[in-house]
């Protein structure tokens, strides 16, 4: 099978949610040498954002959607050994998390990934994080970052509402406050004070070197 037709294939299967043929389809580009990074942005990016189409058009149905995150979640566990650099200088500490009433992580797991990859410690507080969980993490870690995942909406307003609670609680000005996820944006992201915001886990990289380095 060439290259394209592997990526083709691990596509098709993310977009049905066929988590096994995912596996299989990763682990034999892993083997022929297929970079890690294609795989992920050539590839099962792509198919997710299709699976987003077919579930806004009503082709698809939530069940549908869960299983293609979830071999998509499987594929990204497969490269993510692959992407860590054991050599790569230590960056800053990093807490991340998904903010209260959401549960999408892929968007955040791949961020993770790729700070993990350049060097960062990464300390991540999982889904559905309320605001005092995040003042928690800061007080005990005391990150050089934050960031803020979200993906709906409806819980967009849960980004102004965390760093309000970070800013209540004393623990926002030693740290940088980094907001992201599908619907959010560079101007919301101003609108609600915080230090930055990246469409994309590799522009996240940029943005908090960039930030911590200022
Ligand atoms: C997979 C998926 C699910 C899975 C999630 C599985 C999981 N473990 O994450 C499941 C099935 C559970 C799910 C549930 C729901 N979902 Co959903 N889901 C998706 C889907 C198809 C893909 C999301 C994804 O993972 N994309 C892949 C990643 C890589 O996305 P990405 O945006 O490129 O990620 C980058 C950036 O966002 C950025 N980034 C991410 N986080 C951060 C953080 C920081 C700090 C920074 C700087 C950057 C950053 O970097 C990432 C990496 O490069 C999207 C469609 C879409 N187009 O987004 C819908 C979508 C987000 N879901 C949607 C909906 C409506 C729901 C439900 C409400 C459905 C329902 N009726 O129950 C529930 C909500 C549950 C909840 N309370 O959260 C809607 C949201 C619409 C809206 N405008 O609010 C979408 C857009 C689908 C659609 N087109 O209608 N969903």
């Amino acid at each position: 099978m060439s290259n394209e037709e592997l990526l083709d294939v691990l596509y098709d299967a993310v977009v049905r949610g066929d988590r096994d043929t995912a596996v299989t389809q990763v682990k034999s580009g892993l083997e022929s040498g297929v970079a890690p990074m294609t795989m992920l942005f050539d590839s099962m990016i792509p198919a997710l954002e299709e699976v987003g189409s077919l579930f806004e058009t009503g082709e698809i149905f939530l069940p549908e959607m869960l299983v293609a995150g979830r071999a998509m979640q499987a594929g990204m566990d497969l490269v993510r050994p692959h992407l860590a650099d054991e050599t790569a200088a230590h960056a800053g500490t990093f807490v991340m998390g998904t903010i209260a009433g959401d549960i999408h992580d892929i968007g955040k797991n791949l961020c993770n990934v790729m700070l993990e990859g350049n060097g960062f410690k990464v300390i991540d507080l999982g889904i559905n994080v309320p605001p005092e969980e995040f003042v928690a993490a800061i007080s005990e870690h005391k990150p050089d970052a934050v960031g803020l995942s979200a993906f709906l909406t409806t819980t967009m307003p849960e980004l102004k509402t965390t760093i309000d609670a970070l800013i209540e609680a004393g623990v926002r000005d030693g740290t940088k406050i980094l907001v992201g996820g599908a619907p959010v944006t560079q101007e919301h992201a101003d609108e609600i004070g915080a230090d930055g915001y990246a469409p994309n886990a590799a522009v996240l990289v940029r943005t908090v070197k960039e930030l911590i380095a200022a």
